[in-house]
């Protein structure tokens, strides 16, 4: 297959326009025959970054911005290949644990495929629009003590039970729909020096690396971009099992970081994600929460970017590298950004703002003037 050319699949499956992501069918083993199940996922922009250059230090920077997908993460990617085969395969149920984003996209897909969702969220750390998401799609939901860990442990055993069908990364099609990142990000910039990417379960990064092997396979790049895997100090086994040269993630118990979608003390791909990372003589390295915060101020605030905590971390991320003298300043660098600001609404409002009250129009009208002749 000629990359840039559009295989030649038939588009009127949603509404008669082109599937984003879909375009690269023919890169994804599924058969021929399927139902696809899309909400019109992938094709992101990859957002030149302009007026925090300086502030991070570099002169060619990208954010993919994977907020705009169609339930504001990268997750709808996976969830609409995966979907699409628990469709083709008659699942009656599926589900997933999460901590937030994977249930709001399967609870959405759910539904456009017509297949009951269950849901397991770690009780009090899932993010108010995500939760709102899965309530507002319809999901039996089970909120449970004792972390994403424990949530996942549930999934798996009903899993082997054959009581549901599992969408978590663990199935593989998810992994097969989120390299599809990789594949736009060359297609539309060439290969990158680097590229960063927030980290909790590792599905993602496993799969970025995945599509990038592939894509150097067929002979569409030459060179293999550095990935830096970025987690944050309260939940950061992949970090410290990189640090100290281990081939597993070293468990962190009761991870706790104000970017819950990456709070994960077990990653399911750890080995895998230390593999692709030594792999693209990368590196993995932890942020606090201070600097995911600081940097989701700067994207919101100078390019207009608004982001989810997490998000903000690969920014974090990509700023202490520069900083570290590990990504040079001429370095062509993507940063993966995960998911939307409205993700996590409590968040935002902690930022620092200028607010004031007005009872009425006349009040509003003196303070406006008050505030404008300064
Ligand atoms: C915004 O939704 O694990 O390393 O259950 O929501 O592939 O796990 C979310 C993860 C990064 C980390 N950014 O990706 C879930 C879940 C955001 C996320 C990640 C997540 P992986």
């Amino acid at each position: 297959m000629e990359f840039r050319k559009r295989p030649s699949i038939s588009w009127d499956m949603l509404g008669g326009r082109p599937f984003r992501l879909w375009r690269y069918k023919e890169l994804i083993p599924i058969p021929d025959d399927v139902q696809i199940i899309s909400l019109g996922e992938g094709g992101t922009p990859l957002t030149k970054l302009v007026k925090s250059l300086d502030q991070l230090g570099l002169r060619e920077a990208y954010a993919k911005f994977e907020g705009v997908n169609s339930t504001g993460s990268f997750k709808d990617r996976g969830m609409t290949v995966a979907m699409t085969m628990a469709k083709y395969l008659k699942v009656p149920l599926v589900a997933c644990a999460s901590t937030g984003n994977t249930s709001a996209s399967m609870t959405a897909y759910a539904s456009r495929a017509g297949i009951k969702p269950l849901i397991v969220l770690p009780k009090g750390r899932v993010a108010r629009g995500k939760l709102s998401q899965a309530i507002l799609h319809g999901a039996r939901i089970i909120l449970i003590e004792g972390g994403f860990d424990n949530a996942l442990r549930v999934i798996l055993e009903v899993s082997r039970r054959g009581i549901v069908y599992p969408l978590n990364s663990i199935n593989p099609w998810r992994i097969e729909g989120q390299k599809t990142i990789a594949y736009e990000i060359i297609d539309e910039i060439g290969d990158p020096d680097w590229i960063v990417v927030p980290v909790g379960n590792a599905g993602n990064i496993t799969a970025i690396w995945k599509g990038l092997v592939e894509l150097k396979r067929f002979g569409l790049i030459d060179e293999l971009p550095r990935l830096a895997g970025v987690q944050t100090a309260g939940a950061a086994p992949l970090v410290r099992a990189f640090k100290m040269g281990l081939e597993e993630p070293l468990p962190v118990e009761n991870p706790e970081t104000i970017a819950t979608a990456i709070g994960i003390g077990r990653p399911v791909h750890g080995s895998r994600a230390l593999r692709a990372v030594r792999g693209s003589k990368g590196i993995f390295l932890e942020v606090s929460d201070e600097e995911i915060l600081e940097a989701q101020r700067i994207l919101a605030r100078y390019e207009g970017l608004g982001v989810e905590p997490a998000s903000a971390a690969s920014i974090a991320g990509l700023k202490k590298l520069r900083e570290e003298g590990i990504v040079d300043r001429d370095e062509k660098v993507i940063a993966i950004a995960t998911g939307h600001a409205l993700k996590d609404p409590d968040t935002a409002l902690l930022h620092e703002t200028t607010s004031y009250e007005a009872k009425d129009i006349r009040e509003a009208l003196t303070l406006i003037q008050r505030l404008t002749s300064a």
